[in-house]
């Protein structure tokens, strides 16, 4: 059934539910000796390059393949539109390889055809802090499909992987594959209900007006909670308290210290957006929500292109209720005017998706691990983690 990922060292359908298999690395890291010196073929047509994404004319190559051939949804109404700042932020965090940006050219052309990214994390699977790569932005030009391209491209950055001395991977895909750690599903939140209307992003509900509708989305004309602002630079030791005290409650999630907590969340224009709560009183950070911006081609529509969509990232209710911080965060999203707030069902999300009419979409986002073995799947609420 799985050609390819039969091969791999990932967890395979056959031995779910087999209880004698241990939790852990599924094979032991060779020396880094024996890890192969030359890159896998390619077909005869095609040649590897390695992308320097903070050149502007390799990043345009980048920005312009992901936006014609990244993810679709089911019915080829949406494509993902990562803007070039987004991919300079998710492809250059603290530690990151430049050799782990993989491109596939065409040799006569030059034209960049093929992708694929990692970057460097520790992940921490219940007690083990785990040195792992997050693999992200695998992509094949939609004329190069089905030519089995993707996994010459997974097994060249599982070799650049390795000769960093990494041998653990997390990834996500819409697509099932062996085998989930975690099946998540996402929801979403109208901000603009007029618009994600018009471009048949929702329905108009049965027995609803737009005027109705309009007013059910309604938000206040900013946050509520005394003490909510944007996080600053200050603010990195107590945030990451904050962050790494929440996140030691899931079964997976990241271990972040103060320079990851910089990168992945001081607050970045039009890429990421981080606020917290500051008590007015003893000037403790209490809470702290955080979303990324990545907005959708609108394919097909002749008076909108764009999708702006705002993802819940990480957040920490400790003094304020969940609920009320995230109406605060779907608050400036509004004011920011995205038009959509997504989230998953990950950690605590659940405790506040319905309550602040999130809606049931139609993806499914499934998690995986790469040489590490979970004894049985987790629930969605005991993943703490979120990839971009
Ligand atoms: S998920 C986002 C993936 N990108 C897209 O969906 C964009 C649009 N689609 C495409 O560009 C192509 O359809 C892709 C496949 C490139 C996805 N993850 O070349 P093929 C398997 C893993 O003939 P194509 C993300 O970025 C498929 O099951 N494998 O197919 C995370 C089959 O294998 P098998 C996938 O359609 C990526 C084989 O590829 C995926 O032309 C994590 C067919 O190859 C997928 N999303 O190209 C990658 N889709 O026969 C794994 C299909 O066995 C990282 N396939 O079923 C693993 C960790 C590596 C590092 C380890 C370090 C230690
Ligand atoms: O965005 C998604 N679905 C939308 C649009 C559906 C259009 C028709 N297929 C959706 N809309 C309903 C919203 C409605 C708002 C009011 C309340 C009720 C709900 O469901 C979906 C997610 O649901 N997105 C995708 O399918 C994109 C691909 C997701 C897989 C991502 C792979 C990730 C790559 C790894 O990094």
């Amino acid at each position: 059934r799985h050609r390819f990922w039969e091969t791999q060292p990932v967890g395979q359908f056959k031995d779910l539910g087999d209880s004698s298999l241990p939790e852990g690395p599924i094979e032991p890291p060779t020396l880094l000796s024996e890890v192969k010196k030359e890159p896998y073929n390619l077909p005869a047509l095609y040649e590897w390059t390695t992308c320097d994404i903070d050149e502007d004319a390799t990043a345009a190559e980048v920005y312009n393949l992901l936006t014609n051939n990244y993810v679709e949804d089911d019915e080829n109404m949406f494509r993902f539109n990562y803007s070039k700042e987004f991919l300079r932020w998710a492809l250059r965090p603290p530690g990151y390889f430049k050799s782990w940006h993989i491109g596939v050219r065409v040799k006569a052309s030059k034209k960049l055809v093929g992708f694929i990214t990692g970057v460097p994390a520790r992940i921490r699977v219940r007690q083990d802090v785990v040195r792992m790569a997050e693999v992200n932005f695998l992509c094949v030009h939609k004329k190069l499909r089905s030519k089995r391209l993707a996994p010459v491209l997974i097994k060249e950055v599982t070799r650049r992987i390795h000769l960093e001395d990494i041998w653990q991977a997390a990834y996500t895909a819409g697509v099932v594959l062996p085998t989930p750690i975690a099946t998540c599903q996402y929801w979403h939140r109208s901000l603009n209900p007029k618009k994600l209307i018009d471009v048949g992003f929702s329905r108009l509900g049965a027995r609803m007006t737009m005027s109705r509708t309009i007013r059910l989305y309604k938000l206040p004309a900013s946050p509520v909670t005394p003490g909510f602002r944007k996080m600053e630079l200050r603010d990195i030791p107590a945030v990451t308290r904050l962050l790494r005290e929440d996140l030691s409650r899931f079964v997976v999630a990241p271990d972040l210290d103060e320079l990851d907590v910089e990168h992945w969340l001081l607050p970045r224009e039009a890429v990421v957006d981080s606020f917290l709560v500051e008590s007015p009183e003893t000037h403790e950070i209490t809470d702290f929500c955080s979303f990324y911006t990545l907005p959708s081609s609108i394919l097909n529509n002749s008076n909108y292109s764009t999708l702006k969509a705002a993802y819940s990232y990480y957040n920490v209710a400790t003094k304020t209720s969940l609920l009320q911080l995230m109406n605060d965060a779907l608050t400036v999203a509004k004011q920011k005017e995205y038009d959509v707030f997504n989230a998953l069902d990950v950690m605590e999300n659940e405790s506040f998706l319905k309550e602040l009419k999130f809606g049931p979409g139609d993806g499914m986002l499934h998690y995986y691990l790469y040489n590490y073995r979970l004894r049985n799947g987790m629930k969605p609420s005991e993943l703490g983690l979120v990839l971009l």
